[in-house]
């Protein structure tokens, strides 16, 4: 690549060859990967190819029937082309048996987004049989406008760009900065995925360590719950960024040194300093670029990760105090361990990889935020919203600072269904109660423990008996019982030493007048609400085999 030069302009900390020693290291890292099921067979790996050799053929098919239909000469038609390109885990090389594949249809200026959206849900049913097509959702109006797909049980995010060129030979990158000229914001949206994987793969000096070592750090992520761009943590693309930010620096390491050097790098980070896999370009185009020196917004952000590919963005925007604090916290514990990993050998990689305690351990109290709908896809749109202003939430309670040490968002939402019998009281959940009170004081609430364990028996969120995902909805039609489903975010809550008690009623009044200004926001099907719960009330399905929910203490220590 010509401006390869350009991708590496650091100088490396340490141009050392791996030891035997890391070299060991680094197959017990690939050995423990392995027995966590990190990896998926050859056949499966063979799918996805047949998948992605399908839809090639139906994008090249695409161009043909709209540029028929628009009545293009042949000539033209005949070198049109279109190509497909993936970005995400699955372009990266570090996607696991659980992964979608993030895919990128582009085409030459003859076919609009519109077309896309019209002509490509008939082109799959057309082409692939009905019993492979198991999931087809088009949502066009989404910033980033997606056709969502399950082909022969493979998950498949399919995002559209057409480029202002008469043809896409099946040679084409999208490397070339021209290739934005006259692309719109969404545009530019859709095809930057696929230029800045492609960037990091070419920016760092050997695919193999970096791979592995990146498989490893998103498993330590995700087992340790801060993995997840919506709620205020680093997304998969920006741990990529910071990996191919390690390789760099030790261009000939193997993955174990790649990983513990991860660790001491990040933790030692001189934040906020951005952290760059190249020089910033320049600017061939006007498009903005991340930018502190210029942008008021861009010098608020904490931990700022940025994208290689033009124009540079950052990818960290939504990273918070109290989700960095997490982070460093983490990263300080990944240091110690990987220390006694590869130093001392007192400890295994898999304790790396061990659960985090968000549930069992970390709070005393957290916040319950339910989000409910009466549909299933009703709630799809609704609780993405509620998740996507979970942050507006937390800013709001972190600016109650001399209160508040920490407010920490679970990365995930947690789905359930619930079923009602008509006349119940049925929509509590929709009702939308508020508890404004943190309270301290463990001897408030007179009942014990007996109403205590039957608050945890059902479900907590104030619902009668909850029902398994995918039960027959058709069954509970029958006797005039009605199904809510539900999406619940939980936010641990640190208070200050000696601080008693917490009034966050604006926090979480200017959260609910927020998503329920949305447009989506419908008051006959949609809802929710935000309460306080006590750690010895948290519901019993957020804890796993062998882990036990909190107990409520017998005297309150000081
Ligand atoms: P998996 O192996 O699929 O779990 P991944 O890194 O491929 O990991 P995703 O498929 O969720 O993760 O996302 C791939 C990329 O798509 C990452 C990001 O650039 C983009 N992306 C994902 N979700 C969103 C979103 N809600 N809005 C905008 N871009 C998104
Ligand atoms: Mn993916
Ligand atoms: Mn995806």
């Amino acid at each position: 690549m010509a401006d390869s030069e350009n991708n590496v302009p650091f100088k490396p900390l340490s141009i050392d060859p791996p030891s035997p020693k890391d070299i060991e290291l680094s197959d017990r890292l690939m050995a423990e990967l392995k027995a966590q099921k990190n990896f998926e067979s050859p056949e499966e790996g063979k799918q996805r190819e047949n998948v992605l050799r399908q839809l090639q053929k139906l994008t090249k098919e695409l161009v043909q029937v709209v540029g028929r239909a628009k009545k293009l000469p042949s000539a033209i038609l005949d070198t049109a082309g279109g190509k497909v390109f993936t970005y995400g885990s699955y372009s990266l090389g570090v996607y696991g048996p659980g992964s979608d594949i993030d895919t990128l249809v582009v085409a030459p200026k003859h076919v609009t987004r519109d077309d896309f959206f019209k002509y490509f849900p008939d082109l799959l049913k057309s082409n692939i049989a009905a019993k492979d097509i198991t999931e087809l959702t088009a949502v066009p109006d989404a910033s980033v406008p997606i056709i969502k797909i399950e082909l022969f049980g493979i998950s498949i995010d399919l995002i559209f760009s057409n480029l202002q060129i008469a043809s896409v030979p099946s040679s084409l990158q999208l490397t070339d900065n021209n290739l934005l000229r006259g692309l719109n914001e969404v545009d530019l949206r859709c095809v930057n995925g696929t230029r800045v994987t492609d960037r990091i793969l070419t920016s760092v000096p050997q695919t193999k360590p970096f791979r592995l070592a990146l498989r490893a750090v998103k498993l330590w992520a995700q087992r340790r719950a801060i993995y997840g761009n919506i709620v205020g943590f680093p997304g998969g693309v920006a741990f990529a960024m910071m990996v191919a930010k390690v390789c760099q620096l030790y261009p000939k390491a193997a993955a174990a040194r790649i990983v513990s050097r991860f660790f001491w790098l990040m933790s030692n980070w001189r934040w906020p300093d951005p952290v760059r896999l190249q020089n910033r370009e320049d600017a061939p185009l006007q498009l903005r670029e991340w930018d502190p020196n210029t942008s008021f917004h861009d010098k608020k952000h904490l931990m700022p990760i940025i994208t290689p590919a033009y124009p540079s963005m950052n990818s960290t925007h939504n990273i918070g105090p109290s989700t960095k604090k997490v982070l460093l916290k983490e990263l300080k514990r990944g240091l110690d361990l990987t220390n006694e990993i590869t130093d001392s050998g007192t400890k295994q990689w898999k304790e790396l990889f061990q659960k985090h305690t968000f549930f069992t351990k970390d709070y005393k109290h957290y916040l319950m935020v339910v989000s409910a709908s009466h549909s299933k896809e009703a709630q799809q749109a609704w609780s993405g919203l509620c998740q996507a202003r979970l942050r507006r939430l937390i800013m709001k309670i972190e600016e109650l600072q001399s209160s508040v040490e920490l407010a920490h968002p679970f990365n995930k939402g947690f789905d359930r269904v619930h079923e009602c019998l008509p006349g119940d009281q049925t929509d509590t959940v929709l009702q939308g109660g508020l508890d404004y009170q943190i309270n301290e004081s463990e001897t408030t609430e007179t009942a014990g423990d007996v109403q205590t364990q039957a608050a945890a028996q059902t479900d907590a969120e104030g619902m009668p008996v909850p029902v398994a995902e995918g039960a027959d909805s058709s069954e509970a039609a029958k006797d005039g019982k009605h199904k809510i489903y539900t999406t619940t975010y939980y936010v641990g809550i640190d208070l200050k030493p000696n601080q008693k008690s917490l009034d966050i009623s604006y926090a979480i009044h200017d959260y609910k007048n927020i998503v329920t200004s949305a447009d989506l926001y419908n008051p006959d099907i949609n809802s929710i609400r935000v309460t306080h719960i006590r750690n010895y009330d948290l519901p019993a399905d957020l804890f796993g085999e062998g882990e036990a929910r909190p107990t409520r203490a017998k005297k309150s220590k000081a």
